[in-house]
């Protein structure tokens, strides 16, 4: 497959101002007449032919300004037709068969209904099209088909016209007002039923709200519905962003290769982030939801209204529209907690991405099949370079470089550096340097240490930005950094001041200090930056307990687990050494059990251990069955040490742990923190209280954290609960989802011999992307069953690629970058890795998307 490079990018020799389309719909066979007026591009360079993208197509007819011709021609999977004049009507038809999608890309079949998913490159499915989002258009759909198996039909925008075909059968006509690329095109018909509301806007226009799910499910859309009408009021109030259509639709479907898209007016939804109700979805379900749903509903204005030029541009609207979820979360629930989990994802998930084979910068520089770069890096990362931005400008004069950017680029296909340049202006930023961060990969390295003499403290920074594939060379990144430097005697510090690392290395003095103080540093991690500071395990004790920033209270409890697994999974401590650690994390932990000032779900925060995931990156090489030893050896000491505390924290917060609110979230989440901890402790306590928990469960997150423990452990009520949960929910596919991902996430020595038993459960099946995670992704980040010495977990991932490839390219690829991780792993399982990806790089028919990351990842 061609390498495709953003520097090579052109516009497109040909406009397409409207599109009409014309579906006769059927499971197995959907008809698409389609209608595009085309018009030379005075801004591109001419030329005679139109490429109109296909995959998988024949042309049952083409006609050019009403006639039937046949010299049109096939490159590839692409329609070639010469076009002579200035503007042409084009018209083609296609047949494709939707119940034969297994990809889930273009149109296809789940459950009894047609839904569609384009981005980024399906629509090419459906019909010829110059598939690409810098071509905009406006659409006009029609669609007939059958009434009793399609009672709903669903386009974007307003249902301008609707009627009896006769026969059973019935049409609805869609016009969306506003242009649009392909992408962003969507139809939905089936046999579905609405929870409807309202919104009016702030200049007053009411919009009619509806979310569309099968019969049955009706009574779990409330959260969904609360969440997309505070969106709505969110975005006018936060960014002055506004609605702009009398309607908005959300579908929820099954069958779902991402969580949710965007789609103008019609939103699609994974089901995972549309159903919930306290019964079936934990308090972690319902705050994805909102953020996803949050998400969606922003990409109207910073994704649909402004869209991308090209692909390369993804983090245009994906890093900037994760930065809007996550402040809109923060808003609706606490700040600091939002704000650490999100962390917490960035490091376990895109920090290996950065230090691994298949690093890219945020805005990449080439890829062959670009489903595979909707990645943490184009997200995650993505929305901390705004965030980093919007750090230094502080937040109103953030507001006026977006207020400019909407404005300026407002219908546009626009590109990062027009992003960046608006925000700079408007703002008023130099973000010359600041550019660094859109083109150079990598976690940039920061060495901090302070120095004290006289009455002056001195802050050493440095910063080392590692080698990438294909940029072996790095320019030093401007590195914001928010500080706060503590008398160690009053707790206290005089403000926090914002420090910003320009050069490779710098100095910074504050004078005014009798004593040493205590340096709290990347507060609210203003920076995607890998820590490595000189500091002593008392003054971590000391900012785990005092900092006010509750960011840096986290981080200073995760650094000192970090620094001390560290060095007893290297093996350079000795038993006073071990004695000392442990020590110190006690103190630090038991201030945190105890603290009244603390509200539960910051408790639950900091209660927290670094995941395997983030030890690892911390070594250069690591070797996952001694982090695994060393982490819940650890756990197991502090059960022991703390029991008394733990035991009284989970008593307590079970008997606050019923509605809501903050409070009893909080107490939620510190009752399942709680028994974590117990559980690496004494068994069969811990089976006891687990099994009582889950008895008692009013709620699925007091279930679910009960029945988590219980998996990881060799005791009789294992199986009972197991067998208990799978026959209560039975049916109830997103519970079941549960129940196969907690098996395959569990602590339990044999969890690799419960995932294979499992692959042959009736319930499992290749086709369903959520059944397909809830099993191997959460066997793939399930460290100990995983990197099972022999090799075997390789293996079963390897098996899965090659038997989900042929079925469902895009969700197979994604299960390739826990392999490619080989190269940080110890040599033997790293070789054991290695020979799995050679097997699969050697199949036939390796699928574009398996290819790509396959070679990535061996190259
Ligand atoms: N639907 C995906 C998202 O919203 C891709 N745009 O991130
Ligand atoms: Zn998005």
């Amino acid at each position: 497959p061609p390498l495709i490079r953003r520097e090579d990018y052109t516009p497109f020799p040909w406009l397409v101002p409207e599109i009409a389309l014309d579906f006769d719909l059927g499971l197995d066979r959907t008809r698409i007449r389609s209608a595009l007026t085309v018009q030379r591009n005075s801004a591109a360079v001419p030329n005679d032919m139109i490429r109109l993208n296909g995959d998988g197509l024949t042309p049952v007819e083409v006609k050019v300004d009403g006639e039937a011709i046949n010299d049109w021609s096939m490159d590839d999977a692409d329609l070639m037709l010469p076009l002579r004049g200035d503007s042409h009507l084009v018209e083609v038809i296609t047949e494709i068969d939707p119940s034969a999608n297994s990809q889930l890309m273009g149109l296809y079949a789940s459950n009894g209904m047609l839904c569609t998913q384009c981005e980024a490159e399906g629509f090419r499915r459906i019909t010829f099209f110059p598939d690409r989002p810098d071509v905009l258009s406006t659409y006009r759909v029609r669609m007939e088909g059958p009434k009793d198996q399609f009672p709903v039909l669903l386009s974007n925008g307003n249902c301008v016209a609707e009627g009896e075909a006769g026969n059973g059968r019935h049409w609805a006509e869609w016009h969306d007002p506003w242009r649009k690329p392909s992408y962003l095109f969507a139809l939905v018909a089936g046999d579905l039923v609405a929870n409807r509301d309202s919104f009016t806007t702030r200049s007053g226009r009411k919009v009619d709200l509806a979310i569309w799910v099968r019969e049955g499910d009706l009574e779990r859309t409330g959260h969904a519905m609360e969440s997309l009408k505070n969106s709505m009021k969110w975005d006018e109030e936060t960014f002055g962003r506004e609605y702009d259509l009398d309607l908005f639709n959300i579908v929820a479907v099954s069958d779902f290769n991402m969580g949710a898209m965007e789609n103008k007016g019609l939103n699609i939804f994974n089901t995972k982030y549309v159903l919930a109700d306290t019964e079936t979805a934990t308090d972690g379900d319902y705050d994805a939801i909102e953020g996803v749903i949050g998400h969606e509903y922003f990409h109207n204005w910073s994704g649909n209204r402004i869209t991308c030029r090209d692909w390369f541009q993804l983090s245009l609207k994906e890093g900037f529209t994760v930065l809007r979820d996550q402040l809109f979360s923060a808003d609706m629930g606490s700040e600091p907690v939002k704000r650490i989990e999100d962390v917490r994802i960035l490091r376990s998930v895109q920090f290996p991405e950065d230090s691994g084979p298949l690093a890219h910068p945020i805005r990449p520089d080439s890829y062959r099949e670009i489903s595979n770069f909707y990645t943490a890096t184009v997200y995650n990362k993505g929305a901390e370079v705004i965030r980093m931005m919007r750090t230094m400008a502080g937040p109103e004069a953030f507001r006026k470089g977006t207020d400019l950017y909407f404005d300026r680029h407002d219908g546009e296909a626009a590109t990062c550096e027009d992003f960046v340049s608006s925000i700079e202006e408007g703002a008023g930023l130099d973000l010359g340097q600041f550019r660094l961060w859109y083109s150079q990969a990598g976690t940039p390295k920061l060495s901090v240490r302070l120095d004290h003499a006289g009455e002056t403290a001195t802050l050493h920074l440095s910063q080392q930005v590692p080698a990438t594939p294909g940029q072996a060379e790095k320019k030093p990144m401007p590195i914001p950094l928010r500080i706060a430097l503590f008398d160690p005697e009053t707790g206290r510090h005089d403000g926090e001041k914002l420090v910003v690392l320009t050069e490779a290395e710098a100095n910074f003095s504050f004078d005014g200090f009798a004593r040493k103080p205590i340096l709290s540093i990347n507060r609210g991690f203003s920076a995607p930056v890998s820590i490595d500071r000189r500091i002593d395990s008392e003054d971590l004790v000391f900012l785990a307990a005092n900092d006010d920033d509750p960011f840096a209270r986290y981080e200073a409890m995760q650094d000192l687990v970090v620094g001390h697994l560290r060095e007893a999974i290297s093996g350079s401590l000795d038993q006073a050494g071990i004695s000392a650690g442990r020590a110190a994390i006690r103190k630090a932990l038991s201030a945190i059990l105890q603290d009244d000032a603390l509200d539960d779900l910051m408790r639950g925060e900091l209660m927290i251990m670094p995941s395997q995931s983030y030890l690892a990156e911390q070594m250069l090489v690591a070797d996952p069955a001694a982090i695994h030893r060393e982490r819940e050896g650890l756990k197991a000491w502090l059960a022991g040490e703390l029991g008394s505390e733990l035991l009284a924290l989970h008593d307590r917060a079970g008997s606050v742990s019923a509605g809501s609110d903050a409070a009893a979230r909080g107490a939620r989440k510190v009752r399942g923190q709680a028994l974590a901890y117990l559980a690496a402790g004494d068994a069969d306590r811990a089976a006891r209280l687990a099994s009582a928990q889950y008895d008692a469960a009013a709620n699925m997150t007091e279930r679910q954290s009960a029945l988590v423990a219980l998996a990881g452990l060799e005791v009789p009520q294992r199986a009972e609960r197991l067998k208990d949960f799978y026959d209560r929910y039975r049916g109830n596919a997103l519970v079941i989802d549960k129940w196969f991902a907690i098996q395959a996430q569990s602590l339990h020595p044999d969890a690799l011999q419960h995932v294979k038993a499992l692959a042959d459960h009736p319930d499992f099946t290749l086709r369903n992307p959520n059944r397909v995670r809830s099993l191997y992704m959460a066997f793939a980040v399930n460290p100990h069953a995983f990197h099972a010495a022999d090799g075997e977990g390789y293996r079963m991932i390897a098996d899965l690629i090659l038997a989900l490839d042929p079925i469902n390219p895009q969700t197979a690829a994604r299960f390739v970058p826990p392999l490619g991780r080989w190269r940080r792993i110890e040599p033997g399982r790293a070789e054991l890795m290695r020979a799995q990806l050679e097997r699969i790089a050697a199949a036939p028919n390796l699928s574009r998307d398996t290819h790509e990351q396959v070679s990535r990842s061996l190259g």
